[in-house]
């Protein structure tokens, strides 16, 4: 059977062929003008950089190597006795464009179990953090600090052929992967007071051991829902902040523990991936305010106060997507199917049926219906991991699969350092007025 490094190591070659091709037959060609508002309104719809693994479709959603989620629910392998796909197959997908078989995703699963120690030193590190030291916050600490055994590092201070990078790269992705959840455990358990982190269990797979870590892998639901949860974060194509940000400081030839850690950074801001805490803390702060049971009126004035506030409605909205974010509703089948009459998942659904409606009138937002963020800190509540500010630490540990997946075919493909032009108002007025 062979592993993913083999399957990699042939489609190299042939993908160098079809770059190769198509640049010569479309390199030229035009994706149409650039706008001046485009360079003042954060790049949207500029069509910049080439990402493998998905591709966003404003109304359909996100297909992974060209299948939709649910595609990925039916076809990509399961755990014993569960429904849920297994990430370990997702990144082989994302990798390789391939479904793989049971047996090459046990022995992912099986590979990283043996890749997951972190280094004492890195332990310390998470050790010595205030407690109240945000979690995204030591996360980046940590997976930065994991470039002190970066394979890349060392290959590429010996003086490695640039036609060798992919290899090392590689490594270093698999093992970047491996450790997140001994990292991510770590936290937990430090922040939460919730005592040693376990080990983890090489007959398991990734999202059972990324369970236990946390203390919950004895709810097999929890662990169903993780697998779902870091499938469908793993990857939204490639310009969104963590996600562009990961490629962009790996074209500098940082190692993937210097680029992904980057990728934290950016994911960390309450406009992209922190928003799955803000979400659950919208709804709670508007349950203190307004009662539990509070009418579709009283809701509605609750989410006018919120705008009139100047502040944004968690979770809805995104600068690509212009219809409800099929990771919402994938969420929101798992909910429909194992926490049908929690009260928060009803409090989310009557959100839901008054949000749009608001921003609609409000005007302002291109897309007034749900994202990702609106549900997943939901699941993870009902089955008792209800700390908020450690949720955008599962998202990351989710997102180290697409950007990972990235990086290995930047390095293949030999992908230059990004360098973008950047002007100055000033600039643009001589440009266009003369003056
Ligand atoms: N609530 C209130 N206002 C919103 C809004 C929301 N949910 N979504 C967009 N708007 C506003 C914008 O703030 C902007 O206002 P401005 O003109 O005064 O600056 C206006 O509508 C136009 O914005 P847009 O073009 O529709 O969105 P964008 O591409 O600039 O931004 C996003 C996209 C996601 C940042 C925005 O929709 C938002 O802030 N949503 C809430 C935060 C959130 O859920 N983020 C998570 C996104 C998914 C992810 O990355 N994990």
């Amino acid at each position: 059977q062979q592993t993913l490094k083999e399957r990699l190591a042939e489609l190299i070659p042939q993908e160098l062929e079809q770059v190769k091709a198509v640049r010569a037959e479309h390199g030229k060609k035009s994706f149409g003008p650039v706008l001046v508002d485009q360079l003042y309104g954060g790049m949207r719809g500029l069509p910049a950089l080439i990402w493998d693994g998905s591709v966003l479709d404003a109304d359909e959603g996100i297909r992974f190597r060209g299948k939709t989620i649910t595609e990925c629910q039916e076809l990509l392998p399961k755990a014993p006795g569960g429904s849920e796909p297994l990430p370990e197959g997702l990144f082989w997908l994302l990798v390789t464009g391939e479904i793989p078989t049971q047996e090459q995703v046990d022995a992912l699963s099986k590979d990283w179990a043996a890749r997951a120690a972190i280094p004492e030193f890195v332990e310390e590190l998470l050790d010595r953090c205030p407690p109240t030291l945000h979690p995204m916050s030591q996360f980046s600490l940590a997976v930065t600090a994991l470039n002190h055994d970066s394979t890349f590092a060392k290959a590429y201070s010996q003086g490695i052929s640039k036609k060798e990078y992919w290899g090392p790269v590689f490594e270093d992705c698999m093992d970047l992967i491996a450790k997140l959840p001994n990292i991510a455990g770590r936290i937990y358990r430090n922040v939460y007071g919730q005592g040693k982190v376990p080990a983890i269990d090489a007959t398991k797979d990734y999202s059972w051991n990324l369970a236990n870590v946390l203390g919950f892998a004895e709810k097999s639901d929890f662990v169903e829902l993780l697998r779902l949860y870091i499938t469908i974060h793993s990857d939204h194509e490639g310009g969104n902040v963590s996600a562009h940000t990961g490629k962009l400081v790996g074209s500098a030839l940082s190692d993937p523990f210097l680029a992904f850690g980057a990728s934290l950074n950016g994911l960390a801001g309450p406009l992209h991936g922190l928003a799955n805490q803000e979400v659950l803390l919208w709804l709670r702060k508007m349950q203190s305010k307004i009662g539990v049971d509070a009418s579709d009126e009283t809701v509605k004035e609750y989410v006018w106060s919120t705008l009139k506030g100047g502040q944004v409605v968690p979770g809805y909205g995104h600068a690509v997507l212009r219809k409800t974010d099929p990771r919402y509703s994938a969420q929101r089948e798992f909910a429909l199917k194992h926490l049908p009459e929690d009260p928060l998942f009803k409090l989310v659904g009557q959100v839901y049926n008054i949000v749009p409606g608001v921003l609609l009138e409000a005007g302002k937002a291109k897309n007034p219906w749900p994202n990702v963020d609106a549900h997943s800190g939901v699941l993870l509540t009902y089955y008792g991991l209800d700390q908020m500010n450690f949720y955008t630490v599962l998202f990351g540990v989710s997102r180290a699969f697409g950007v990972a997946a990235q990086l290995i075919w930047d390095r293949a493909l030999g992908a230059p350092l990004e360098r973008p032009k950047s002007y100055s108002t000033a600039h643009i007025k001589k440009m266009f007025d003369g003056k």
